[in-house]
């Protein structure tokens, strides 16, 4: 049930902005207080906008994170980064989130472009202050001129250890206006958890495969079934090719039990019950250039 909001209750939609990479999802997740989005060290980890939802006394947040922005090399990066422009139309905040530990580079002064040209008003989040380098006095200055010809407003923090996040989640509430509870209070994302599902297990292959296999892997869950003791959950991990299918299954199979042991772990913790997950390998060539493909895993452009 959706409660009646109270006189000056707050709410509206941040869109959560920026580079692959730069810690978008791991802010939203600390911001929600729960995971929700995966996260991992390579680039182009976030695949769908994706809801997280913080509800307060005062205000409720929807957070929309979204895929990095970059220069797209196949259908399916044109498909995520067409999505990331939508987000930032239809959102009523923009938090632009750039990487504080280098230096403000062509892939951020893009994305300023592009956001200069909207009529979203803008926060430049300055992320990862945790770890500071060297030249941390040069990188500043990179991003206070950034935000000096846009007069945005900025702001610092860390995803990782939620120094600033009280200040941010303050400053987010200032820029919102009155309105209504678009979810329930209790309510942390808009994804069914069968999406979470498998993301969890897409999440494991980016953190234990090579290279070249993460990108060219897209999960199904096939199957899910509660029983009063477990649920049986059984999911396809599509690969482009005979090679890489020889990467996830590993020598006697060593591979894909460990993706399917630590992904089983995470969806435990999800569901907060026993899982057993099965989980099985299918070369689906060059899915990532077909259109009927790309749909039939959730990637879609959302209008
Ligand atoms: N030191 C440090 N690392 C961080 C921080 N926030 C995120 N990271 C790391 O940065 C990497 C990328 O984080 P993600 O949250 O996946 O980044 P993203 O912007 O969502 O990336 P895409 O989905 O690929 O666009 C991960 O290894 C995170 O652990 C932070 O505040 N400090
Ligand atoms: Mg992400």
């Amino acid at each position: 049930m959706v409660p009646q909001a109270p006189p000056g209750f707050k709410s509206g939609f941040i869109g959560i902005i920026g580079r692959p990479n730069v810690g978008k999802s791991t802010l939203m997740n600390q911001l929600v207080g729960q995971k929700i989005a995966i996260t991992s060290p390579v680039a182009q980890t976030t695949r769908n906008r994706l809801r997280g939802i913080l509800t307060t006394k005062e205000a409720q947040l929807i957070f929309v994170d979204t895929p990095g922005i970059h220069k797209p090399h196949h259908q399916l990066g044109e498909v995520l980064v067409k999505n990331a422009k939508i987000a930032i139309e239809s959102v009523d905040v923009v938090l632009f989130v750039v990487d504080a530990t280098t230096i403000c580079g062509a892939g951020d002064r893009y994305i300023a472009d592009l956001l200069a040209r909207s009529s979203t008003p803008v926060i430049l989040g300055l992320n990862k202050i945790d770890e500071q380098p060297s030249d941390f006095l040069k990188i500043d200055a990179s991003y206070a001129q950034l935000a000096s010809s846009q007069q945005w407003q900025t702001i610092k923090f860390s995803a990782k250890t939620g120094a600033g996040l009280p200040e941010l989640q303050q400053l987010l509430i200032q820029h919102l206006e009155p309105g209504p509870y678009y979810y329930p209070p209790d309510l942390v994302t808009d994804q069914p958890e069968r999406f979470i599902m498998g993301e969890l297990i897409r999440e494991q292959i980016l953190l234990l495969t090579r290279e070249e296999v993460p990108h060219s892997v897209a999960v199904s869950i096939d199957q899910v079934q509660e029983t009063p003791t477990v649920t049986r959950i059984l999911a396809t991990i599509h690969v482009e090719r005979d090679s890489q299918k020889g990467i996830l299954i590993g020598k006697g199979g060593s591979m894909l039990k460990a993706i399917g042991s630590a992904a089983r772990e995470q969806i435990q913790k999800l569901i907060a019950g026993k899982v057993y997950l099965e989980l099985f390998v299918k070369v689906q060539p060059k899915w990532r250039q077909s259109r009927i493909h790309l749909a039939e895993f959730g990637y879609r452009v959302e209008e």
